[in-house]
Order: C-alpha cells, then sequence, then structure tokens
C-alpha cells in the first residue's frame, strides 16, 4: 500500500508535469504559405484538463492516486475575445464519452491556455440532452452573446437501434460565459440540425441563421449545405423558410457534407467565412476546412469562393479518435486585425493557426474557384506558369 509520502511525491510530479505542459511556449511552424502560419504545439488536450477535474486527490480516498474520471479529448471550441483574453469554450469529452463545455483563457491566443475551475454548467430543457457539443459563440448586435451547439439525443422512434440519434440545435445566451441562460431548442422544418451559427447583425430585423439541414444523424441525405433563414426571435427560434447558401458539390472537398464554422468576420470586402466539407474515401470521411465570402449587404449570397481547402490534417494531426478531420467552430480577430483560427484535429485535440483580415481577405477573393474538371483544372494552373514564366528572371529575385 503507498504511503502519505508516496503519495505526495507522485502528486507533486504529476503537478509539475501538468505545469510544464500548460506553460509550454509555443511557436509559429517554419512552414509559411504566406495565407496563415501554423503553430506548433497543440494550444488544448486531454492532458491540459486540470488535475482536480480527474483525480481524486485525497490520500485517504484514492491512496494509489487513481484518475477516477479520466478525460479523452480537447477539441472543437467557440472562440471569443473579450477584455484582452482569448476565450474558448472547448468541448471536452471524458472517457464515458460524454462531451461538455468548459472555458479556457489564454493572454496571447497561442500558449497557456488555462481552464477554469469548474465545466459550464448548462441549464437543461424539458427534453434534456443526451450530449452536447460544438458551441459557436456569437457576440450579436443586441447585447448577447449567443452559444448554439449540437444538442444530440436517443433517437425514440427508432427504440431496438441503440445507436439512432437525433442532432438538433440548442440555444444559451450569457454576458460573461459564467452564467447561461438556457433557450427552447431552435426549430426548423428539417429533420435534424447541426452547425448553426447565428450571425452577428441583424438582418432584416430579424435574426439570421446559418444552419445545416440534415436527414440523419451521420448522413446529411438528401438534405445539407450550408443554410440560411430568419428567426423573429432567439427566446423562441424558428426558422420557417430555409435557402442553401453553399452547396454540396460533386467531386469537391464537399461532396459528402458541409458547414458553417464560426459565425463570419466583417472586412471592407465582405463577410468572411471559415467552414468544413467532407468527402468519402476508402479511409473513411475526410474533413477539411475551407473559406468564402458573402456580400455585406447580403450576407448569404456568396461574392468569392477559392477552390480546395484552406486546412487539412497534417502530421499527427491525421489521426485521432476519428482520424483525418480538421474542424473549426471558433476564430478571433483581436484589436490589431489578427487572426487566430482555432481547429482541432482528428476530434482529439486543439490547435492555432493565426493570419490577418488583410491576408485572408486576400487569399478569398484572388485564390481562383474550383474549376470542377481535371482538364479545367490544368488549364487554370497553366495559365499560372505562364504568367510566371513570363516574368523577368521567371520572378527570381
Ligand atoms: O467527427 C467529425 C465531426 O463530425 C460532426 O460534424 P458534421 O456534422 O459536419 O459531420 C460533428 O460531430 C463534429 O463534432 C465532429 O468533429
Amino acid at each position: 500500500m503507498p504511503t502519505k509520502s508516496d503519495f505526495q511525491n507522485r502528486l507533486a510530479e504529476l503537478q509539475a508535469r501538468h505545469r510544464a505542459l500548460i506553460e509550454r511556449p509555443n511557436r509559429p511552424t517554419e512552414r509559411d504559405n504566406g495565407i496563415y502560419r501554423r503553430w506548433t504545439n497543440p494550444i488544448l488536450t486531454a492532458d491540459h484538463t486540470p488535475l482536480f477535474w480527474r483525480y481524486d486527490l485525497d490520500f485517504k480516498s484514492n491512496p494509489f492516486l487513481m484518475e477516477r474520471i479520466g478525460v479523452n479529448a480537447a477539441f472543437n471550441s467557440g472562440a471569443i475575445y473579450r477584455d484582452g483574453k482569448y476565450l474558448l469554450v472547448v468541448r471536452v469529452e471524458g472517457v464515458d464519452r460524454k462531451s461538455f463545455f468548459a472555458v479556457a483563457d489564454s493572454a496571447n491566443g497561442v500558449d497557456n491556455f488555462s481552464f477554469w475551475d469548474y465545466p459550464v454548467q448548462l441549464p437543461q430543457t424539458g427534453d434534456p440532452d443526451t450530449n452536447v457539443y460544438d458551441m459557436r459563440l456569437t457576440q450579436h448586435e443586441d447585447g448577447w452573446i449567443y452559444g448554439l451547439f449540437c444538442t444530440e439525443r436517443k433517437d425514440k422512434t427508432q427504440p431496438n437501434d441503440a445507436s439512432a440519434a437525433t442532432a438538433q440545435c440548442g440555444i444559451v445566451r450569457t454576458h460573461d460565459l459564467k452564467t447561461w441562460e438556457r433557450l427552447p431548442d431552435l426549430v426548423t422544418r428539417s429533420g435534424q440540425q447541426r452547425n448553426v451559427v447565428v450571425h452577428p447583425e441583424f438582418v432584416d430585423g430579424k435574426y439570421a441563421l446559418y444552419t445545416r439541414p440534415q436527414d440523419g444523424f451521420i448522413s446529411v441525405g438528401s438534405g445539407g449545405g450550408i443554410g440560411w433563414g430568419l428567426a423573429g426571435d432567439m427566446t423562441r427560434a424558428r426558422v420557417d423558410e430555409e435557402i442553401i447558401v453553399d452547396q454540396k458539390v460533386y467531386h469537391t472537398i464537399k461532396e459528402v457534407k458541409n458547414g458553417q464554422g464560426p459565425a463570419p468576420l466583417k472586412t471592407e470586402r465582405g463577410w468572411l467565412h471559415l467552414a468544413h466539407g467532407v468527402r468519402n474515401t476508402a479511409a473513411g470521411l475526410r474533413y477539411v476546412l475551407y473559406m468564402f465570402m458573402t456580400a455585406l449587404d447580403r450576407p448569404w449570397a456568396i461574392t468569392h469562393a477559392p477552390g480546395g481547402h484552406f486546412i487539412a490534417p497534417e502530421g499527427e494531426e491525421r489521426v485521432g479518435d476519428v482520424s483525418n478531420v480538421t474542424f473549426s467552430n471558433g476564430w478571433i480577430v483581436n484589436g490589431k486585425n489578427e487572426v487566430f483560427i482555432y481547429y482541432a484535429s482528428s476530434d482529439t485535440r486543439l490547435h492555432v493557426a493565426t493570419s490577418s483580415i488583410e491576408r485572408l481577405v486576400d487569399y478569398v477573393t484572388n485564390t481562383p474557384p474550383d474549376p470542377l474538371t481535371s482538364a479545367d483544372c490544368v488549364k487554370q494552373r497553366s495559365a499560372l506558369i505562364a504568367k510566371n514564366l513570363a516574368l523577368p528572371g521567371r520572378g527570381a529575385p
């Protein structure tokens, strides 16, 4: 049986290791595509969660100092910049597979993220959530911060299938990320919804929502695409009419499904959007991030859509609980127009890539669209090659 001093030594070691992980300085990777820089270390993992969330730290009840309630992953996070702090509402998943939300903050947005003492105590509706995840935070012009997330419940119409589930859009609002008011789930005409996001401004005096209508829990079926609809009231949010803003397209990075990422960022040229696109492969689904821009006065109308992916899984990002996935539901623009893109890899860990509004606007407005066929891709690339080769010294400095 361990002695009290064995226990204390082990605790000191665990604490030192945890502190070193949290305080580990991050640095940008050397690889630079001119659009954004990835940072070397994941900014949050399961191991970043406080020891006192996982271990019983009492020698009497836990002499072996075992993890009692383990954490499996820390990933897809909403993000907001307030009072000079970078705040994330992270999807934390216990070893019991249930996700919950927890706030972590950092002074510089790239390292030293530290979780607040308690996870978010999410109020329930009359129909309790089984699982919740992927909160999008929107600072709305009405003064509230809205958090829209997926609420997952057992599909009661299929009692004999233990994995049959339904996804709907849960809604909370807050002023401080501490006290959360739960509002009724979004009502739409679609069977299920995921990846729903509130637009930060009123449109025609109404709340505007990006949606993702879907027929099934995993498969969007005949539905899908990033939708758009208006709701008169967020305290009883109801979208009666959804139009599709950005459709699934054959043989592209969003052939199987797609979904809005965080709320779009307003720029002088238009609204910058980050989204995820999914295609199928022999090894399963592949999730990548892509961008597009919509018109300032018509946030549902796409004006620019660069071809291909913006961020795709690389290196260790490719592997995790759901491999070959990059997903983002949070980004921050700070007072210096620097953009912090919080993206998760393979449903396991959270990373950051940094850019600026200027660079992202250039990327979105000047990157050619997907020409949709191999022959047209070759024509597009050949035009670039010819232009470069015609430059004095073939473009060499
Ligand atoms: O496992 C990949 C992602 O799958 C879902 O996203 P979507 O509805 O677009 O397929 C979500 O469960 C998301 O959390 C997850 O990262």
